[in-house]
């Protein structure tokens, strides 16, 4: 395995940190350093400094970015930890004293192909949601049990209070004049049991699995992607040393997907776990990669690790477009990515992985150029197809913790 490959990956995440001076090939001095409105109030959050920019875009948004932290602290990498610290400690700062998280913090609209620190539009914080909030108190607790800090441990407890007391989902839709990203949850179910999985690891107290219990889902094994965090309450209960009756079934649940996972991509051409190809179907790939293999690492299945190794292939170059999609790595690699400092810059940064092909054309670009395309061909190397050719934090995170897993196992 190519540790250069894993090094950049991670550095990727490193280079879209806010609110502080980076050097490199990619320079650029402290961004977004001041106060954020208050949607629908006239008050400030002050001190918001901190955590990633999500994508190609500079907005910061708890929703992705606790799927990220996820995945960064389940490769369990040093230099992954440090780095989810980052945005852990940042989310920190978007926790209201009732113990609700604000859904995001950007401006009202897209900067132009800009350096983070040109973005100078007022800066806002959305309105709190239950996602946002139970994303939190699992990333939280998740870490507490890792690094055995309070200072993680307390705000998640915290969370889970305001859980408690908003029993019903609160949504989250872009308030008036708002167009950034949305992250639009409309269910929290997956969340709340993944906060309540999280916080029975890092305490011991029989409360939260009981009420993890009342929320399990089977099909949890079964979803992914940043609006589903079941199966993270699923990996917290297997990492951890803890042993409720839920874990043997967590371990069944990931076994079951697996034996899925494998049927899936041997109907694919590319022997990818995919049937169909969404917005981000890259991360479907490696979420799924790692799913495969948990099921190695819990039954000691050649098979898995085989099927896993191959979600990696897909990515470096076995599919419909002959090509890697992640940039400064293969003959043929994303020239254009979608995003802003490899635009302004005039260079792609390397170590990012696109989103891949997206079947139902969700950009002007896509709608003009793909249209009676096989599914497999709805992609472009084109800065205007944000729908398949953007790169995210969450994505980069998702095939760092598979490239990991593998190099660990492989
Ligand atoms: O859940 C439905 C599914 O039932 C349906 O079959 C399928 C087909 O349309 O759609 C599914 O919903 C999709 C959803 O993602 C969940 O996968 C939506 O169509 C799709 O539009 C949505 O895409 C998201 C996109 O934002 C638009 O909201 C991507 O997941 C998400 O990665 C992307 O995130 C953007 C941010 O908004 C802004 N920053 C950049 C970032 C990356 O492109
Ligand atoms: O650059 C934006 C990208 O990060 C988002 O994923 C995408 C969808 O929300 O939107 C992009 O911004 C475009 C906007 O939606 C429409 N005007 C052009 C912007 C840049 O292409
Ligand atoms: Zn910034």
């Amino acid at each position: 395995m190519d540790s250069d490959l894993s090094d950049a990956v991670l550095k990727m995440i490193t280079a879209q940190r806010c609110g502080t001076q980076l050097t490199g090939d990619f320079p650029h001095p402290a961004c977004h350093a001041g106060r954020a409105l208050i949607w629908g109030t006239d008050g400030y959050l002050k001190d918001c400094t901190g955590g990633w920019h999500d994508a190609g875009d500079y907005g910061r948004y708890v929703v992705p970015g606790a799927k990220a932290v996820m995945d960064l602290l389940l490769s369990g990498r040093a230099d992954a930890l440090d780095e989810a610290r980052w945005e852990l400690d940042w989310m920190l700062k978007m926790q209201n004293s009732d113990g609700g998280v604000y859904h995001k913090l950007t401006c009202r609209d897209f900067p132009g192909f800009v350096m983070p620190d040109q973005e100078t539009e007022e800066l806002i914080a959305s309105p709190v949601s239950t996602a946002a909030t139970a994303d939190f108190a699992g990333v939280m607790a998740f870490a507490a049990s890792i690094f055995h800090e309070k200072r993680y441990l307390v705000p998640a407890m915290m969370a889970y209070v305001f859980l408690i007391a908003n029993p019903s989902i609160i949504p989250f839709f872009n308030p008036e004049g708002m167009v950034t990203g949305e992250y639009s949850d409309s269910c929290d179910k997956d969340e709340r049991f993944f906060a309540s999985c999280a916080l029975y690891c890092a305490t011991s107290n029989p409360y939260f699995m009981k009420k993890a219990r009342s929320l399990y889902d089977m099909d949890f094994a079964s979803q992914g992607d940043w609006d589903c965090m079941g199966i993270y309450g699923l990996l917290c209960l297997i990492h951890s040393r803890k042993r409720p009756d839920l874990k043997w079934n967590a371990k069944a649940d990931i076994l079951s997907r697996a034996d899925e996972l494998v049927c899936i991509a041997e109907l694919n051409p590319f022997k990818a776990a995919l049937s169909t190809y969404r917005w981000g179907s890259n991360m479907e790939v490696t979420d799924n990669g790692c799913l495969l293999m948990e099921a190695f690492r819990i039954s000691g299945k050649e098979k898995y690790r085989e099927y896993a190794k191959k979600q990696l292939d897909y990515i470096l170059g076995n599919n419909a477009q002959k090509m890697s999609f992640i940039t400064g790595f293969g003959e043929k690699s994303p020239l254009h990515p979608h995003h802003r400092p490899s635009e302004a810059m005039g260079k792609p940064m390397p170590g990012m992985m696109v989103g891949g092909p997206d079947q139902h054309l969700q950009d002007p670009y896509a709608l003009e150029n793909f249209k009676g395309l096989e599914p497999c061909m709805c992609y472009a190397d084109e800065l205007a197809s944000y729908s398949t050719n953007e790169v995210s934090v969450y994505w980069n995170a998702s095939l760092f913790r598979l490239i990991t897993m593998l190099e660990n196992n492989g």
